[in-house]
């Protein structure tokens, strides 16, 4: 085994001996299912929000959670899978930060027997069989759901002609990709739409400030409509707007995914106009496929959550509390 691998592994058995759930032998393992989850980091409120409830729920499930942080890096999550095989988890979990690129460790896992549920993001592979579920969002109808808002938007205020700039999520990640599907998809044939520019914010506060000053800097007062593959990155544009002497909100429209407790105050001071929600509450489903998995029971192939679109059409004075 390499040394790498074997490291992780020693490292994960001190860690689950000290939480109380080690491997199989003593009577506690036995009983507690041990899932291994590889995260892909901690880019945004969202994922924040997403780990912490998958843990919170593995503790409601009395589930034995390896949870490793892969800081945005592919090689990471694999070299963790890995580990997790070394270590024989009962179940395998993670949200891959791109779709390419997997079949080889998964295909190691499915060789050693253990299911491998992806969890919020999707995999691009030719081979079937390679994980058992896919629990996470329609990403595809969040993006239709921001043009849809979009459209209402334009037939409400009479407009003629919308110059349109994307700033997208993570370049070849479920995410981005349908994202922009589904809006392009429902604003291709509305001949008042038109795509300025589309450039990768890669989920990131500090990249939504630099997408946007390079669009103010090319593009200024003729944006009509800018659309955020994520809070994180709209947060970070709204500042650069308003140093250009723009009313975000106003001068800008501002259509932003994710649904996060900032985003939603933001929504309430009117800066942004509409928010499509994108829950990072995965970890009950998770851990109820996980148990399912172990328990030999069919699992459905794919699990999406039910999403709501918040926006300045509506009384947002009265959107609950995010909780993320
Ligand atoms: C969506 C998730 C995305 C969020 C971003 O489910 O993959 O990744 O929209 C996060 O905030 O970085």
């Amino acid at each position: 085994m390499d040394r790498k691998i074997l490291l992780g592994v020693i490292v994960i058995a001190l860690m689950l001996a000290v939480a109380g759930c080690g491997r199989k032998g003593d009577e506690q393992s036995d009983t507690r299912l041990v899932l291994g989850f590889s995260q892909i980091g901690s880019e945004s409120a969202w994922r924040i929000g997403n780990t912490r409830d998958i843990e919170e729920q593995a503790e409601v499930y009395g589930i034995g959670l390896m949870l490793e942080n892969a800081n945005q890096k592919q090689e990471n999550q694999i070299a963790a899978i890995r580990r997790f095989i070394a270590y024989k988890v009962d179940a395998i979990a993670f949200s891959p930060v791109v779709e390419e690129g997997w079949d080889n460790v998964l295909k190691e896992a499915k060789d050693a027997g253990i299911p491998v549920i992806l969890v919020d993001r999707d995999i691009n592979t030719e081979q079937d069989g390679l994980t058992t579920c896919l629990i996470g969002a329609d990403f595809y109808k969040e993006g239709v759901m921001a043009a849809e808002y979009l459209i209402r938007k334009a037939d409400s205020l009479g407009l003629e002609h919308i110059n349109i700039v994307e700033i997208t999520g993570t370049e070849n990640s479920t995410p981005m990709r349908q994202r922009q599907a589904g809006f392009f998809d429902t604003i291709k044939d509305d001949d008042r739409m038109s795509i300025l520019e589309s450039i990768d914010g890669d989920f990131l506060k500090s990249r939504g400030a630099e997408c946007m000053r390079y669009l103010l800097d090319r593009y200024g007062e003729s944006i009509d409509v800018v659309f955020s593959h994520n809070d994180e990155m709209t947060i970070g544009a709204i500042p650069e707007i308003e140093k250009a002497n723009l009313i975000p909100g106003k001068d800008i429209l501002i259509i932003s995914i994710d649904g996060g407790q900032e985003a939603i105050d933001v929504l309430k001071s009117g800066k942004i106009n509409c928010v499509v929600e994108c829950t990072p509450k995965l970890g009950k489903a998770l851990m109820e496929t996980a148990l399912k998995l172990k328990n030999g029971e069919s699992v459905d192939a794919v699990i999406h959550p039910e999403e709501q679109v918040f926006s300045d059409e509506m009384n947002v004075s009265a959107i609950a509390p995010r909780g993320y």
